[in-house]
């Protein structure tokens, strides 16, 4: 049986990277995002099996509609990787854009949770499948000027795990995958708004993980026995590790 997955924010970085992870196993996929450009291309060559969806997570009723409006060989959907998401701005929070507040609230959380709420009642129906949601380090861990990206993360990551409280007993998954630095995507050039040069600059002199180490996470914890739910995965850089806590001193 042909494996069905969903994923989000599939036009670039991690979301690309796993719709071609999935695919070269020989899944359907569904690669949903904004620019249908680039989702078109990612669908070229791999023979129909990538489905370009082109889609604001944030619009609650074109997501219901998306999911119920997908041709049949897409429908049966298996797998929903929800990782459409972003920061904007990296500001301390008496200076931040409230705009940049309500994207990243808009679309790390309630973008994810449209897409779960209506592909959820798919995989309950047929008592398997797995949610995968893109968590973040930020979401455990503080760091200065981090205030509403690391809180939306901190949403996504107590939602997983309230949503295996409900799901239990349906035989569907659910996993958090809560990466540190990673390179080679536009999350650092959409925080700076389009600066490429500081987007650079993150990541300067210093190896970052790649998409295609979140891709491979994801598909392994997809790939376990169907008794087995991975609850969480946390993966950083080995460049990347902890500070110490601050004090200010008088
Ligand atoms: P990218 O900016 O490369 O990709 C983000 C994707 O999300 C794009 O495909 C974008 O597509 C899509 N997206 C953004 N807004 C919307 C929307 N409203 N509707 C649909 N799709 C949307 O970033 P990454 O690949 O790095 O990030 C992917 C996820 O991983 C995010 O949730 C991010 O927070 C998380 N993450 C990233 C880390 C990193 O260091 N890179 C580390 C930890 C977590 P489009 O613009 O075409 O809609
Ligand atoms: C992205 C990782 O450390 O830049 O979620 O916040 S970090």
């Amino acid at each position: 049986m042909t494996t069905t997955v969903f994923v989000t924010g599939a036009s670039s970085g991690f979301g690309a990277a796993i719709a071609r992870r999935f695919a070269a196993d020989g899944a359907r996929v569904v690669a949903a995002a904004r620019r249908g450009d680039r989702l078109a291309r990612l669908a070229e060559g791999w023979g129909g099996a990538v489905h370009p969806l082109v889609l604001d997570v944030r619009d609650g009723a074109a997501v219901a509609e998306a999911v119920s409006g997908l041709p049949p060989e897409f429908a049966d959907i298996d797998v929903l990787v929800n990782n459409a998401g972003l920061a904007k701005g990296l500001e301390p929070a008496h200076l931040a854009d409230l705009s940049d507040w309500d994207e990243m609230l808009d679309t790390n959380c309630r973008g994810l949770i449209h897409c779960t709420r209506a592909i959820l009642p798919t995989l309950v129906a047929k008592g398997s499948g797995h949610v995968i949601n893109l968590g973040s380090v930020a979401g455990t861990y503080p760091y200065p000027r981090g205030n509403v990206y690391g809180a939306t993360k901190a949403f996504v990551r107590q939602f997983s795990l309230n949503l295996r409280s409900d799901l239990h007993g349906t035989g569907v998954r659910v996993t958090c995958v809560e990466p540190g630095m990673c390179g080679s995507t536009e999350f650092s050039t959409v925080r700076f708004h389009g600066d490429q040069e500081k987007a650079a600059d993150v990541y300067a002199g210093m190896r970052p993980i790649e998409p295609e180490d979140i891709a491979e996470s994801v598909r392994w914890a997809v790939s376990q026995p169907a008794h087995v739910n991975v609850n969480t995965i946390e993966l950083m850089p080995v460049a990347q590790s902890f500070g110490p806590f601050a004090v200010h001193r008088a």
